[in-house]
């Protein structure tokens, strides 16, 4: 990558890929998890009026099985990066594992939400969950009985926005990792990166539907070349 030693500020745009490799279901891949269930049923708040008990289940499976995977040399090598890293940094995950974290990362912003929180509707307290939802446990905050997962449906606002703005306006390098690049406003941010002038690196398995917004490209598993980048980027 050209200018590499000019770069100080980065934002990195985590998606399912990073986690792949850790045994955790991507969205759109042969076998994922839309061609188990429709995505207008689970992801959606309609759905979720229509049909409380499948999305709870859907949520409950994956809450429970992201306990049982362990974080892999992705997220170990971006947790390597953000310890080390003197300037900015942000990783701007879409994911709602907690693998990041777990490999020892801090500066990780949730913008779909996150598996491991319960929301309440009725007080609107969030509060940190790891068993099931389906029988309507009482909230921590309030006792009613209005809890759901804290994660982000087709329709809703994605979570600190603001936030994930602020940081690109202020970084020199913008890298995708694992996405597809099929949701917005994610998908969107290649685009606004390169119109404040960042650079763009795309790593994922095989040219994601943005593909063509970045600069550059690496295509392999990430549990391969993202711990090469990180290699490069630290050396
Ligand atoms: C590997 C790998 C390995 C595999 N190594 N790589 C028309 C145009 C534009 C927008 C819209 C539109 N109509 C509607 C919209 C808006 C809508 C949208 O984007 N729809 C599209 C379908 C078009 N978006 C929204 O509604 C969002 N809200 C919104 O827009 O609010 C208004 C607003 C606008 C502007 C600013 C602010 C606000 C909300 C979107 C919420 C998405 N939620 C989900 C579900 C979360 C809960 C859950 O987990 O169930 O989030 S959907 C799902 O997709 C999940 C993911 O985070 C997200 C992205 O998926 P991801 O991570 O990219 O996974 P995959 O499976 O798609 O891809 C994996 C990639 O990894 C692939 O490329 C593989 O090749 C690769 N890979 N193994 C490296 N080993």
């Amino acid at each position: 990558m050209a200018g590499m030693a000019d770069i100080r500020n980065i934002v990195i745009l985590t998606g399912a890929g990073v986690s792949a490799e850790s045994g955790i279901d991507t969205f759109r891949s042969e076998g994922g998890l839309w061609e188990q269930h429709r995505v207008e049923d689970v992801a959606t708040p309609e759905g979720f009026a229509r049909d409380p008990d499948l999305v709870l289940r859907f949520y409950d499976m994956r809450r429970e099985a992201i306990q049982t995977k362990q974080p892999n040399a992705a997220h170990d090598a971006l947790a390597k990066l953000d310890e080390a890293w003197n300037g900015e940094l942000l990783i701007v995950t879409q994911n709602v594992d907690d693998l990041h974290e777990r490999a020892g990362a801090e500066r990780v912003l949730h913008m779909h939400g996150t598996h491991l929180n319960a929301w309440c509707t009725a007080c609107d307290v969030r509060s940190p969950w790891t068993g099931t939802l389906i029988e309507r446990p009482p909230c921590p905050a309030c006792d009613s009985r209005a809890l759901r997962p804290d994660v982000v449906w087709f329709g809703e606002m994605p979570y600190q926005m603001e936030e994930i703005y602020g940081a690109l306006r202020q970084a020199d390098l913008f890298v995708s990792i694992g996405t597809s690049g099929a949701v917005y406003p994610a998908a969107g941010l290649v685009r606004d990166a390169r119109e404040l002038g960042l650079q763009t690196l795309e790593l994922n398995l095989e040219p994601s539907q943005g593909s063509r917004w970045f600069a550059s490209s690496r295509h392999g598993p990430a549990t391969q070349i993202v711990p090469e980048w990180v290699e490069e980027i630290l050396s």
